[in-house]
């Protein structure tokens, strides 16, 4: 019978377009052009319908009403297939082009921030990056930086010794209590001209105050040359501290000893109405230049070993050093 025939072709036609629709949108158009109650392809069904005979007519609308609920069915299928797959796929909807919000999970801590610029600022001088163990022998923490046997500083009660000896290191062992130890291992490596900075974590059993921690750390720096003065010594680190600290810091040099400098010298920074001693430095001694092999009649060189944490405190106005390491996130969220 033709008018069954065309109500197949209806049917496959439809099924057909609902599933190419890719869209709710593509859809709907869909539906429109089947069912549509104006203008629908329904329509000429329904026409067909009110054509058939008498003993058709049972037939034929039967056979309507299951290709039109077949075809909604399908539709409705089809709609709820677009919507969950639109759940699912966020990407469908994200606009790529829009600006970029990154989301605040975690930031970096104020000393681990103060390093980055240390480096940043350091390199803008010339000076290179480079590091050193924390486990260290007696040799790079004392002898090779003139620091005799009979040296107060090597008393264990000063020092954190570990118990165990190393294979490696030959000897005691301990935590490096200054970076002063990489301007050895530097020097063993590398001929003069030398140009480096080492930050890093020094140890020591100072007794904990607001401006002491037994775990803390510092900035190494070390410049070696033919003609290297005090003159450059000082200039280096008054351009250091106003870069970091800002143009209106002021600093002082204090004459001073340390075994492994001649002269020496102790910075202080102003806070307020009070000085705080923020680092060490001096020319370097002529046996530091034996210990590694150079020859002090032929070159002359700088050192200096600068307290992060009390850089770090001054630059955010931070009164206590002990802030830094309580991990109270009321106080690193501030940075
Ligand atoms: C030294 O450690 C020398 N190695 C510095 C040096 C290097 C001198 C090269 C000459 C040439 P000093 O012990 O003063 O020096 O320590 C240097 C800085 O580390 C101090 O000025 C201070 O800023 C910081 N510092 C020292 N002890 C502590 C501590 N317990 N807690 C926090 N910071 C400290």
């Amino acid at each position: 019978m033709d008018i069954l025939t065309s109500f197949d072709d209806f049917q496959s036609a439809a099924l057909s377009a609902i599933g190419r629709a890719g869209s709710p949108e593509q859809l709907e158009a869909v539906r429109i052009e089947f069912l549509g109650q104006k203008n629908g392809r329904i329509r000429d069904l329904q026409k067909l319908v009110g054509q058939a005979t008498g003993d058709q007519k049972p037939l034929v609308g039967k056979r309507f009403n299951e290709v039109r609920t077949a075809v909604t069915a399908e539709l409705e299928a089809r709609q709820q297939q677009l919507e969950a797959s639109k759940s699912s796929s966020p990407v469908s909807d994200f606009d790529v082009t829009l600006p970029g919000d990154r989301p605040v999970f975690g930031r970096l801590h104020p000393i681990s921030r103060t390093i980055t610029e240390f480096r940043e600022l350091m390199g803008r001088f010339g000076f290179t990056v480079v590091e050193g163990p924390e486990l260290e022998d007696e040799r790079h923490n004392f002898e090779a930086l003139n620091i005799p046997e009979d040296h107060p500083a090597r008393d264990p009660l000063d020092n954190f010794y570990v118990a165990c000896a190393s294979a490696t290191l030959g000897g005691p062992v301990l935590l490096r209590s200054q970076t002063s130890t990489v301007q050895i291992r530097t020097m063993e490596t590398t001929p003069p001209p030398v140009r480096i900075v080492s930050l890093g974590r020094v140890y020591r059993p100072d007794t904990i105050d607001a401006t002491h921690s037994c775990m803390f750390h510092q900035m190494e720096g070390l410049m070696v040359d033919e003609h290297v003065t005090m003159a450059q010594l000082k200039t280096v680190l008054s351009l250091f501290a106003r870069s970091f600290l800002g143009p209106d810091v002021e600093i002082r040099f204090r004459p001073s000893f340390f075994p492994f400098t001649e002269p020496s010298v102790e910075v202080d920074v102003k806070w307020g109405d009070h000085w705080m001693e923020i680092g060490g430095a001096g020319m370097v001694d002529p046996n530091v230049f034996k210990a590694v092999g150079y020859d002090p009649e032929k070159v002359s060189g700088f050192a200096f070993g600068l307290g992060i944490e009390r850089f770090c405190m001054k630059h955010y106005g931070v009164d206590d050093i002990r802030r830094f390491y309580e991990n109270d996130v009321r106080f690193l969220a501030q940075f």
